[in-house]
């Protein structure tokens, strides 16, 4: 069965040029785009993504993070769409979790700073879609 999740090539992502490779890798995998927007993350927009986080010590940092630049936000869909782009970006410490191989172990060196999000359950994916593309 087809699903769909949410996927943010962060700031950090844009600023260094990764978007096409971070597109790329997801169409590798056979998944498919079905959104796609160069955007701007507003302060209640990023509030609402990462709700689940509020009162966390790096809760005001990731806010000022994601708001800090251009994003691409993307739906893509397929076959377990979410567990296979958790698997493309790896483990959420570039250092620590995610592996060679993966998006955050190949490029990433900081938490912080890890390139890309990724909807982390059916739940998630279908309240992240609806913030992102409310049109969808
Ligand atoms: P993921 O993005 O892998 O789903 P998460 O939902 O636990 O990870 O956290 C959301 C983001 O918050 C994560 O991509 C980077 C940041 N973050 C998480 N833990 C952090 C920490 N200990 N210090 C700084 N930033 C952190
Ligand atoms: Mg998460």
């Amino acid at each position: 069965m087809s699903e769909r999740t949410l996927v943010l090539v962060k700031p950090d992502g844009v600023e260094r040029g990764l978007v096409g490779e971070v597109i790329s890798r997801i169409e590798r995998k056979g998944l498919k785009l079905a959104a796609l927007e160069l955007r701007s993350a507003d302060r209640a927009t990023a509030e609402q993504h990462y709700a689940e986080h509020e009162g966390k010590g790096f809760y005001e940092g990731l806010l000022d993070f994601i708001t800090g630049g251009p994003l691409v936000a993307l739906v893509i869909e397929g076959p377990r769409a979410i567990a296979a782009f958790r698997q493309l970006a790896g483990g959420t410490d570039p250092v620590e979790k995610a592996t060679p191989g993966t998006i955050r172990g190949d490029f990433g060196l900081e938490v912080q700073f890890n390139l890309v999000h990724g909807s982390d359950s059916v739940e998630s994916a279908e309240r992240e879609i609806k913030i992102w593309f409310p049109t969808l």
